[in-house]
C-alpha cells in the first residue's frame, strides 16, 4: 500500500489528579474522529497517559512509580486497543515503563491494526538533569526518573510501510533520524512534551523554541526522505505551559498539517509513500553518496574535542 491517511492526536494538558481512564477516554474520542476521517494510523504524544511529572523533584524516586505502567497493554489502555482493533487502525503512543527488573524508561510502542505490539522504543536522548538544581526556574528531571533507552532506533514493517519512532528530544539529534533512515524508514512518529519556559537563559521565547522544534522535524524528514508525525502533549499542566505545534511533515520536509490550538486536536494528512522513493533514490541515495570512512567520530566520540592550538 503506498497511500494512507495518517493522523497526529495532540493531547492538551493532563493534570496530576487526572486518571488513566480519563486520559484514555480523551484518546478514544480523537480515535473516533480519526476513524470518521478514514485515518489508518494515528500517533499520540510522549508520556500520553500522565502529566509531565519530571518537572517535579522527589527525593525517593519510588514515590513516582505510580506514574509508570508495569505491563502493556493493561486494564487502563485496553479500551483503546479494542477500539483501534474495531476500526482496523494502527497506532503509537508513549508511556512510562517500569520493567519487572525495576528499570524505568520513557517508552513508546507501535501497535498493528490487529492490536499486536510490533515495536517498543525507549527514549535514547534524555534532556535535563538528575539532581535538583536551585538556579533553574523550572526543573527538568528526566535523567532522574528514566534510564537512557537500551533499544536503539529500530523499524518495523506494518500496514505496508516501514515505520519507526523517536521521542521528543531525540528529534533534535540527526543521528536518531539517520539510523532510522538507514533502515529505509518511511514514517517516523515522534511524541513530545516540550516546556515553554526555558530553564537557564531568559531570552529564549516560545517562538524560538517552536522554530527549533519545526526545524528539527522538517530537516530530519527531508534528509531521510520520510514522512514524520510530531505530536505534542501541550497546554497547561498544573500551572506549567508546554508548547503545541504538532505537525505532519512530508518526505520533502514540508509541513502538510499543523495543529492550531493547544488542546486535544486531531491533525490529518494523506500520505503517499511513493513520495519517499524520489529522495531515497536521488539526493539521499545513501548507498551512492555517503562516505562512511569519514564519519568515524560520530560513533566513536561523545563530546567535543577542540584542536590544541
Ligand atoms: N523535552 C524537551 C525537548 O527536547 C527541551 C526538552 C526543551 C530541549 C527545550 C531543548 C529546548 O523538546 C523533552 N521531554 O525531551
Amino acid at each position: 500500500m503506498t497511500k494512507m491517511t495518517i493522523a497526529g492526536a495532540q493531547i492538551g494538558g493532563i493534570q496530576k489528579d487526572e486518571t488513566r481512564e480519563e486520559v484514555v477516554a480523551r484518546m478514544i474520542a480523537l480515535m473516533d474522529d480519526a476513524h470518521e476521517k478514514g485515518v489508518a494510523f494515528i500517533a499520540y504524544p510522549e508520556m500520553t497517559l500522565t502529566t509531565f511529572f519530571p518537572r517535579f523533584y522527589v527525593e525517593d524516586r519510588a514515590d513516582f512509580d505510580h506514574w509508570f505502567e508495569t505491563e502493556m497493554p493493561n486494564a487502563s489502555v485496553q479500551p483503546l486497543f479494542e477500539r483501534a482493533r474495531e476500526y482496523g487502525m494502527g497506532f503509537t503512543f508513549g508511556y512510562c515503563e517500569l520493567t519487572p527488573e525495576g528499570e524505568h524508561f520513557n517508552t513508546s510502542i507501535i501497535v498493528s491494526p490487529k492490536g499486536e505490539i510490533l515495536l517498543s522504543y525507549r527514549k535514547t536522548h534524555l534532556p535535563g538533569h538528575a539532581e535538583f538544581e536551585p538556579e533553574r526556574t523550572h526543573q527538568h528531571l528526566e535523567k532522574r526518573y528514566f534510564l537512557p533507552g537500551d533499544t536503539g532506533f529500530n523499524v518495523v514493517r506494518s500496514q505496508g510501510i516501514i515505520m519507526g519512532m523517536s521521542i521528543c528530544n531525540d528529534r533534535r539529534w540527526p543521528e536518531s533520524w539517520r539510523v532510522l533512515g538507514l533502515q529505509g524508514v518511511q514514517l517516523v512518529s515522534i511524541g513530545y512534551n516540550t516546556p515553554s519556559q526555558n530553564n537557564l537563559s531568559k531570552d529564549e521565547g516560545i517562538e524560538r523554541r517552536m522554530y527549533h522544534h519545526e526545524l528539527s522535524v522538517c530537516a530530519g524528514a527531508y534528509q531521510n526522505s520520510t514522512y514524520a508525525i510530531a505530536v505534542a502533549k501541550c497546554g497547561m499542566e498544573d500551572g506549567n505551559h508546554m508548547f503545541a505545534g504538532s505537525i505532519i511533515v512530508d518526505p520533502d520536509g514540508f509541513v502538510i498539517a499543523k495543529a492550531q490550538g493547544e488542546g486535544d486536536e486531531l491533525i490529518v494528512a494523506e500520505a503517499d509513500f511513493d513520495k519517499c522513493t524520489f529522495g531515497k533514490s536521488t539526493v539521499f541515495n545513501f548507498d551512492a553518496h555517503r562516505r562512511i570512512e569519514h564519519y568515524g567520530l560520530i560513533a566513536s566520540q561523545t563530546g567535543v574535542k577542540e584542536p590544541s592550538e
